[in-house]
């Protein structure tokens, strides 16, 4: 039962009590048939069967090529990721060591459809393969690596069959049995887990249903442009006198990182792994009469995303597309170790602030985006009908 029917249901139980049940105000329908039964086909179509592709990996915000409703049968998606171990300044004289897949953080997001198969290859290291240069002068990598997908079953989501030391590699196929926005993370075990997870091992899988994006009417949407919003803690340790610590490797970093961590409070919350990431160094644009599909993920603390001057048209509840969306919404969940998915299709022009709506986390710390809409103005949704006048 989801969460909406459970409502209605709990409704009607209220209803029923109060003897209102035949008063005209029942429940609705809650749209009976916007679920898509699977196809057994291909449920049962065999991975040996499958055509094999490769995808090519961009960093975040931006989204690989893809389709927005699968053309066949469910194919075999190759994917590559490398993890790299660097220093990255996340804020004016603040350096983090990261691990970073893809030399990126938040990671890459791979887009595949429901049923189809990721073949992952994973390497514990920069290698000239991943097609990036790391030219931060960081050095091989020191520690343990692996990647746990919450899009997988079992073998904790593939973190006990990708565990690889500093210049191995391993590959791992697995089945994308749910749709959604999924979070991926390093998790090598114990304490580890954590301090990978926020020095970046995270980012976010996209599975999309087969028949691609459907509002709560069952109607299909097709996004004109989709943007990744990884949002990231960071805490980061400070020197006795005040000044934060720069430590000399991603080992060296831990102990004080993790008195930090402690406390559980972060000292820096960013979009896209630096503060100014999606404000200044990358401008996000979008038209009038575009639909953007908004994504986000947080994979250890909670969020509220807000579309400040928007809406979320349509919402799907954490991020999973197999439930019907809500409708209209204004600010909406993301669960640490979870995801939203939104569209919003712009019907103004203007600078709009896509934001963590813990305005602390937004404007204090950095959890904000800008999304630059050109197009013309319409007077009738808003017009500043009497300009600021001195009435004293
Ligand atoms: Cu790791």
């Amino acid at each position: 039962m989801n969460r909406r029917s459970y409502r209605f249901t709990a409704l009607g139980i209220i209803l029923g009590v109060l003897g209102l049940s035949g008063c005209g105000m029942g429940p609705p329908s809650d749209a009976p048939g916007w679920k898509i039964p699977p196809d057994p086909a291909i449920v049962n179509f065999k991975r040996a069967d499958a055509e094999v592709v490769t995808q090519t990996l961009v960093a975040p915000p931006f989204l690989p090529e893809h389709q927005q409703v699968a053309d066949g049968p469910p194919k075999l998606v190759k994917i590559r990721m490398d993890i790299v171990e660097r220093e990255v300044e996340i804020a004016p004289g603040v350096f983090v060591w990261q691990m970073a897949f893809n030399n990126s953080v938040p990671g890459p997001v791979p887009v595949v459809h429901q049923y189809d198969w990721v073949e992952l290859t994973l390497h514990n290291g920069a290698s000239t393969e991943a097609g990036f240069t790391v030219n931060d002068g960081s050095g091989p990598n020191i520690m343990l690596h692996n990647v746990d997908f919450h899009a997988s079953t079992g073998a904790l989501g593939g973190g006990e069959l990708t565990k690889i030391i500093p210049g191995q590699e391993v590959v791992l196929t697995w089945r994308a049995m749910k749709a959604g926005l999924f979070v991926y993370h390093c998790a090598p075990g114990g304490v580890m887990v954590p301090y990978h997870v926020v020095t970046g091992g995270n980012g976010a899988l996209l599975v999309l249903p087969r028949e691609g994006l459907r509002d709560g009417y069952g109607k299909p949407i097709h996004y004109d442009r989709a943007f990744y919003f990884g949002e990231q803690d960071y805490y980061v340790p400070k020197n006795p006198d005040g000044t934060w610590k720069r430590s000399k490797s991603f080992a060296d970093q831990m102990g004080d990182m993790l008195k930090v961590m402690d406390g559980l409070v972060p000292t820096h919350v960013v979009f896209n792994g630096k503060t100014g990431a999606l404000t200044a160094d990358i401008r996000l644009e979008a038209k009038v009469g575009e639909t953007v599909l908004m994504l986000h993920s947080q994979a250890n603390y909670p969020s509220w995303p807000h579309l400040i001057g928007g809406h979320g048209d349509w919402v799907w509840p954490y991020g999973k597309f197999n439930n019907q969306p809500d409708e209209g919404l204004e600010s909406w969940d993301v669960v640490a170790g979870g995801s939203a998915a939104a569209v919003h299709t712009f019907k103004q022009p203007g600078v709009y602030v896509y934001l963590n709506h813990n305005l602390i986390v937004a404007f204090v710390k950095d959890a904000k985006a800008f999304i630059h809409v050109e197009g013309e103005w319409n007077n009738e949704l808003m017009e500043q009908t009497s300009p600021p006048t001195m009435v004293e």
